[in-house]
């Protein structure tokens, strides 16, 4: 299964709804940043993602984005492929990667 990273912070009901959805879908690890208590990691998380919400998710190497994006990318059938670690189409370029 593909790595899971998800910055957070400690009050944050998308954070919640975010992580509630991706253990729906088997994911048992899913590493958190703490923005809050580590502002050098929102700085990160700003610059790497261009947001300045939580949560903010990458599946392996993709940004998902919000928790939003994620339920988007669900009901399109996206997620658990993505998961799995199958190859996706890159939404800017239309290649497949
Ligand atoms: N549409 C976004 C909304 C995210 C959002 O509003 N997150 C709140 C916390 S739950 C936030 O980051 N607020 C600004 C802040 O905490 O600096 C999503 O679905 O992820």
């Amino acid at each position: 299964m593909a790595a899971v990273l998800m910055y957070s912070t400690a009050s944050c009901p998308f954070c919640v709804l975010a992580e509630r959805l991706l253990r729906a879908r088997g994911v048992a690890d899913i590493t958190k940043i703490w923005v809050d208590l580590e502002p050098a990691r929102r700085s990160e998380m700003i610059e790497r993602t261009g947001r300045r919400t939580v949560p903010q998710i990458y599946i392996g190497e993709r940004h998902v984005g919000g928790y939003d994006d994620l339920v988007v990318l669900d009901r399109a059938g996206e997620l658990l492929p993505l998961l799995a670690g199958a190859p996706h189409a890159d939404a800017a370029s239309g290649a497949t990667l």
